[in-house]
């Protein structure tokens, strides 16, 4: 398949301005005639009008109410040329598609309670023929025709103007949509749902009628997503001055989608997964990440929908900016500070490792062979560092003043990453020139910092080098403008004055290498470096154990007072495994014994404790290892947690019993921090093995009337010895079997399992009738799980390379999407020892050379292979 570019864009020779689509639902498949009014681009040499479309039956095509003679036209099976029409035409289409075969979960498909879509980015050319590409907008209208019984819900994007029975126990509506929108954010729900309704006023009065459509019997976990939909209004208002622009937004769960979720003009279709929540049936962090992402989907109706991508290179200018916005709200909302942690350990789990791959691409990618393999950590999460570390350099209220011009300039257009930095640039008189290197290059910068210390002087200088490692098409770097907040810890603990009476302060790091005076210093400090994690970088500075129990102990900076600990914890667990690989023991210096226990037993927010006694994961270690040795990794870091367990037994224990629940369950961040941290002593007390202690995470399971708690002791004995676990994972099944999401949770807790049998259990779970290889959840919870699991999916005999290889060629049948996700697994082969390399090579190579791979999945690993 070849590559498209980003040099090669052109802007679109034909507008359409408006869309009516009549859908008409019947058995033997759904027709879709489709009106489009279009006119020639003026600004473009003249040239044919050129559709797109997929596995679509074309029954007719008409210009201005003529057949269309076969002369007129070219017809592919993924194009539509119209060689020469007129200025100006209507041009008329009728399709049928058969969305009951639609496995991809694009376009327009069946889930269980009837029939949505997923169009962004290329799923509306599986509806009907259109230019479907970001920068041609265009105002709809949709009629949509169902059996009325089977499909009482008929929606789609803006305000419903009709509906209506018709023959045959059939029934219509109409809607229209008021805001040119982009092909990728349509939508359209035909099915049998339940909705809980409520209203928002906007504070400048408008009344917003808001619903939520769920699966029938669901709507009592619709609450807490409603809740967090009003929040997400007020925050957006009182933040950015941004108010809701519609009549009515819908919200409709789906348990049968690709993504998390979608924010289509005004009917957003999400992940039951990030909908749903009780209780006794979600997490904690289910209900966080349900404020996150309803949160997320309603901030795209300005970033993303109001202003959009002009074509998909700029993903990350909605995406990256959108996530940014989420976590802001995130941090407003629950703690921010471990927010940022919860962020940065996300960060480095999944796209550091991407960004030192085979898949590796710049937050704007110059190309790419399938778009849906660039909805990535980099384009989304590196994309909200990048706009994260632009609000860190110019502050808040200019970025605020950016975001005021950046719509006033754009709103209603679909702009480039480039205008959105230039509004940003201009409302702060901040030239941004430099910092554009963040948006064209791949890969993480590496920052290495020297301290010196002249005491005669009373000046600490410290000196910064740069180097960002070559990537695939990128062998030479240009230094990058990074910002460095840095604060200097005095003896007793406390932020040395930087001038000014400032603690700490942001360094403008832009070339290879340069130095940093500060003077008037008393004493040789302790660099607290990189504050809040200012810029998305690997930083390496020499400290001593001492100096990280320092700022462990007294940094300012919660986030970087949880970096010391990460970095005590990882430079033990990496030194360790190297001496495990000699054959020799591991160990625990008393100082980090004594460093946890600090920590445990401060006055900190218990979820901050919880955050700072969590060990490094083994993916994250294994990028500081220069060939990888999962078996002695994953050994070091069992070690080192059973280390402190049993040097803080009784003060674990303690802290268990203390923070025993008062009161029924509440979602609430408080409370949330302090289960967190009760869940982390069991843990911590069942890493010694001992049927009391396995016993008493029984008792918790059995008795908890909450799933934190509940799954919490689940994944605890799931990891264990002895026969708790399995008790616990029967009844748990027993019990939940009829809930689709906490079923992925029982998945999930076996395939992530250290257990030895893990391998032999994932395959029996292939064949349990709580798997389905159709539905995205379950292949995200048991095999990416499963591909994430880094001892068994490493496997030395290569078994673990083997059965997920053979799963991603079943699964490419179905769902290319999903498929190509799954082969990301694969992305750190190389780092492996030759054995494991040559069995991951011979996987991926088995793989390549299957007849009839998707361009997804080829990509991923073409690309792996290189
Ligand atoms: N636009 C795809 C889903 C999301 O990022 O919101
Ligand atoms: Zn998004």
């Amino acid at each position: 398949p070849a590559p498209v570019f980003l040099k090669d864009y052109l802007p679109p020779a034909w507008w359409v301005d408006t869309v009516s689509l009549d859908v008409d639902l019947r058995p033997d498949g759904t027709v879709v005639s489709a009106t489009l009014a279009v006119r020639r681009n003026p600004e473009v040499a003249p040239g044919p009008l050129c559709l797109n479309g997929a596995e679509l039956e074309t029954l007719s095509l008409a210009i201005d109410g003529q057949s269309l003679s076969p002369s007129a036209y070219t017809l592919g099976d993924e194009s539509l040329v119209i060689t020469a029409p007129p200025e100006r035409f209507t041009l008329e289409t009728k399709v049928r598609i058969q969305p009951d075969r639609n496995t991809q979960l694009s376009g327009f498909y069946r889930s269980k309670d009837g029939y949505f879509t997923q169009c962004e980015p290329q799923g509306f050319r599986r509806i009907t023929w259109f230019p479907d590409r970001p920068d041609v907008m265009a105002c709809y209208t949709v009629t949509l025709h169902a059996d009325k019984a089977s499909y009482p819900v008929l929606l789609a994007n803006g305000n419903p103007v009709a509906q209506g029975d018709e023959a045959d126990g059939r029934h219509f509506a109409t809607w229209v949509d008021p805001f040119r929108k982009p092909s990728y954010l349509f939508a359209m729900v035909v099915a049998k749902l339940d909705v809980l309704r409520d209203t928002y006023r906007t504070t400048s009065g408008r009344e917003v009628q808001l619903g939520i459509f769920v699966e029938p019997g669901k709507l009592d976990q619709c609450g807490h997503a409603m809740a967090a939909l009003k929040k997400s209004m007020r925050w957006d208002e009182a933040t950015f001055g941004l108010e809701c622009d519609l009549d009515h937004y819908m919200i409709v769960a789906v348990g049968d989608f690709n993504m998390g979720a979608m924010e289509n003009k005004g009917l957003n279709i999400f992940n039951t997964k990030y909908v749903l929540a009780r209780a006794d049936v979600a997490t904690d962090v289910d209900f966080e990440n349900i404020d996150r992402v309803v949160a997320h989907e309603y901030f795209h109706n300005w970033t993303g929908n109001r202003v959009t991508c002009r074509d998909w290179f700029q993903l990350s200018l909605k995406e990256g900016l959108t996530v940014f916005r989420d976590q802001e709200f995130g941090a407003d909302t629950h703690s921010r500070q471990t927010a940022r942690i919860r962020e940065v350990r996300g960060l480095r789990a999944m796209q550091f490792p991407e960004d030192a791959g085979p898949m590796a691409h710049p937050v704007r990618p110059s190309t790419y062979v399938e778009i849906n393999n660039f909805y990535t950590a980099t384009v989304y999460e590196k994309g909200a560092e990048v706009v994260r570390m632009i609000h860190t350099l110019i502050g808040k209220d200019a970025f605020r003043r950016g975001m005021d011009t950046y719509f006033a300039r754009h709103d209603g257009q679909a702009v480039t990453c480039e205008d959105f930095v230039a509004a940003m640039a201009d409302a702060s008189g901040v030239d941004f020139t430099p910092f554009m290197t963040w948006y064209r290059q791949a890969g993480t910068p590496r920052v290495s910092a020297r301290g010196s210390y002249d005491a005669a002087a009373r000046r600490y200088t410290l000196t910064l080098t740069q180097v960002c490692p070559p990537t695939p098409g990128q062998p030479d770097k240009a230094p990058c403008l990074i910002p460095v907040a840095v604060g200097l810890l005095g003896p007793d603990g406390r932020d040395l004055d930087l001038g000014g009476g400032r603690t700490t302060a942001i360094l403008q790091f832009s070339t290879h290498e340069q130095s940093f005076v500060f003077e008037n210093i008393d004493a040789a400090p302790v660099p607290s470096l990189l504050r809040n994690f200012s810029a998305p970088v690997v930083l390496d500075f020499d400290y001593q154990e001492r100096e990280l129990a320092h700022l462990l102990a007294h940094d300012s900076d919660p986030f970087n007072r949880w970096e010391a600990g990460q970095r005590l914890f990882g430079d033990l667990i990496l030194a360790n495994a190297a001496r495990l690989a000699r054959g020799e023991a591991a160990e625990c210096p008393a100082g980090v014994i004594a460093a946890a226990r600090t920590v445990l037993l401060s006055d900190s927010d218990p979820a901050f404790i919880a955050e700072a006694l969590t060990l490094p994961g083994e993916a994250t270690l294994a990028e500081r290892m220069a060939v990888v040795d999962p078996d002695a990794l994953h050994a070091a870091r069992n070690a080192l947690a059973r280390a402190l367990a049993a040097g803080l037994e009784d003060d674990f224990l303690a802290l268990y019993e203390r923070l025993a629940p008062v009161g029924a369950y509440q979602f609430d961040t408080a409370d949330a921090g302090r289960r967190r941290l009760r869940n982390l002593c069991l843990g911590y007390l069942n890493e010694l093995d001992r049927g009391g202690y396995r016993a008493q995470a029984l008792r918790q399971f059995e008795q908890a009337d909450n799933m934190t708690d509940q799954f919490a002791a689940l994944a605890t004995l799931a990891n264990a010895g002895g026969d708790e676990g399995d008790t616990a994972l029967a009844a748990f099944y027993a019990r939940w079997q009829h809930e689709a999401l906490v079923v992925d949770k029982w998945l999930a807790v076996q395939a992530g399992s250290r257990r030895d049998d893990t391998l032999a259990g994932v395959e029996r779970l292939m064949a349990h009738a709580a798997f389905d290889l159709k539905n995205p959840n379950k292949v995200y919870a048991l095999l990416r799980t499963f591909g994430g699991n880094h001892r068994h999916f490493h496997a030395a005999d290569g078994s673990g390379y083997r059965f997920v290889a053979e799963r991603i060629a079943d699964l490419d049948a179905i769902n290319p999407q999903v498929a190509a996700r799954l082969a990301r697994c694969f992305d750190r082969w190389r780092k492996f020892d030759t054995s494991r390399q040559a069995h991951a090579r011979a996987a991926l190579a088995a793989l390549h050379a299957r007849p009839g791979l998707s361009r997804d999945v080829f990509e991923v690993v073409d690309k792996a292979l290189v």
